[in-house]
């Protein structure tokens, strides 16, 4: 899944694609690297990121998203607002990745009806804006495990059969380091779930925290994160560096070719 930020503050490259052409070149790029699903977001979630209303959110994704259906490539907004949910299946989109799981008022009901819609429930705890001020869990894997199987269960009662759903443990959103190495180390412990997980790590802090490397000299980490997470159960991974990504899970890949 490649990334797609048409937001001024994202921690990696917001402001480079705000325009919504270089947002769609950008968008071609990534499909001539080999994407196999865009996610495209007008609102960053960075930590201490910013609120944006529905107007600015849908004038942001809707374009570009207009711009690509054509294509034919899947197309994921990423998206926690029922009126941009709306707008954006409307227009053609294939998933929502909803950081806040369908909690917000209105989601279940906005997304419920389209049954040819994927959601990818991610969990976080706090909000965007407070997340990372005192993050706080016993045991991080349980607790973030029961918490998607809670919206699994509430997604499947509002009428959201399971074969929609992607879970994500949601690199980053209200974690320490520890609580992220912690995630990444047992990640295939969420797979007893049954629904395809997504991985987030592309960039991300934790990586910095690692090795040092501010965020636009993280590529060689977030491959090395992205390959684990797959080895470790990913289904999909959402990068912003998609050749060398796509590389990396060629290697995995054509070894589980063999057991087949
Ligand atoms: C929007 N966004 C930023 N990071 C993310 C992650 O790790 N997972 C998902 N699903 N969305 C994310």
């Amino acid at each position: 899944m490649g990334i797609i930020n048409v937001t001024p503050d994202s921690f990696s490259d917001g402001g480079l694609y705000l325009s919504t052409q270089r947002a769609i070149a950008h968008a071609r790029d990534l499909i001539d690297e080999g994407a196999d699903i865009l996610d495209i977001g007008g609102e960053s979630t960075r930590p201490g990121s910013q609120y944006v209303n529905v107007d600015e959110e849908l004038n942001r994704v809707l374009p570009v998203l207009e711009a690509l259906v054509d294509t034919g490539i899947p197309i994921s907004i990423d998206t926690s607002k029922p009126e941009v949910m709306k707008h954006a299946i409307e227009a053609g989109a294939f998933m929502i990745n909803d950081v806040n799981a369908l909690r917000n008022p209105g989601t279940l009901e906005a997304v419920a009806p389209h049954k040819h819609v994927q959601i990818c429930l991610m969990h976080m705890q706090g909000t965007p804006q407070s997340m990372q001020a005192n993050p706080q869990y016993i045991d991080i894997v349980s607790e973030v495990k029961d918490f998607l199987r809670q919206r699994i269960h509430a997604v499947n009662t509002a009428g959201i059969a399971s074969n929609r759903l992607v879970i994500d443990p949601g690199f980053g959103f209200g974690k320490t380091l520890q609580h992220n190495l912690a995630l990444l180390n047992q990640l295939n412990e969420f797979t007893t779930l049954g629904i395809p997980i997504l991985a987030g790590l592309s960039r991300k802090s934790m990586l910095g925290a690692i090795t040092g490397n501010n965020v636009s000299q993280r590529l060689h980490e977030s491959v090395a994160a992205a390959l684990l997470a797959a080895v470790k159960g990913a289904r999909i991974v959402r990068v912003h560096d998609v050749k060398a990504s796509k590389a990396a899970l060629a290697i995995y890949n054509a070894t589980q070719e063999l057991d087949k």
